[in-house]
């Protein structure tokens, strides 16, 4: 039987033209040969969190179904994590400091029901529950969705009112 991980990433920009950066990223995870492309959310401008004096962010959200479909193994999170690195880099990512001005960010948000404390891979993402970036896209293509140990998605964007972010048409 064919096994298949639900898992959600987030991606964001503010670099170059975030807009086509994170439509053409969102073609690229689209064409993975291990993942499913199953929903994909709006384009979102967004105010920068944590560094202020930096270029609002383009962000979106897409959920996947991962598996391999070859060996009927499904890839672990730490593999999918470094196919996103991967795609980072392909776009240009330069990792300087924390928090910098980024051409593509992705993170992953969710990988299934995985709990992981692995500070090399937080699972849940260990921000996300905080984020309006993050949580209103996400919101948009999963809206019953619960955070494991966090709550319902669309309560947790409730308590994000201070954040400006604006959906694209
Ligand atoms: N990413 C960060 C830090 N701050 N702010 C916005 N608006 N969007 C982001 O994607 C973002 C951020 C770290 O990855
Ligand atoms: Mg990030
Ligand atoms: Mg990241």
């Amino acid at each position: 039987m064919r096994q298949a991980v639900r898992c959600f990433v987030a991606l964001g920009a503010n670099l170059g033209d975030p807009v086509a950066t994170v439509t053409a990223a969102i073609a690229e995870l689209s064409g993975l040969p291990d993942a499913r492309l199953i929903a994909t959310s709006s384009l979102y401008r967004t105010a920068p969190v944590g560094l202020k004096h930096q270029p609002d962010f383009i962000n979106a959200v897409v959920a996947l179904e991962v598996s391999r479909l070859a060996s009927d193994t499904v890839v672990s999170a730490s593999t999918f994590l470094q196919i996103l690195f991967d795609i980072e880099a392909r776009f240009g990512r330069e990792r300087t400091v924390v928090n910098a001005p980024r051409t593509l960010d992705l993170d992953l948000l969710l990988y299934g029901k995985q709990v992981s404390a692995d500070p090399q891979l937080s699972l849940p993402h260990p921000r996300l529950h905080e984020r309006a970036f993050v949580l209103a896209p996400l919101a948009e293509i999963a809206p019953a969705l619960t955070i494991p140990g966090r709550g319902r998605v669309g309560d947790l964007l409730a308590a994000c009112t201070d954040q400006r972010i604006e959906k694209l048409r």
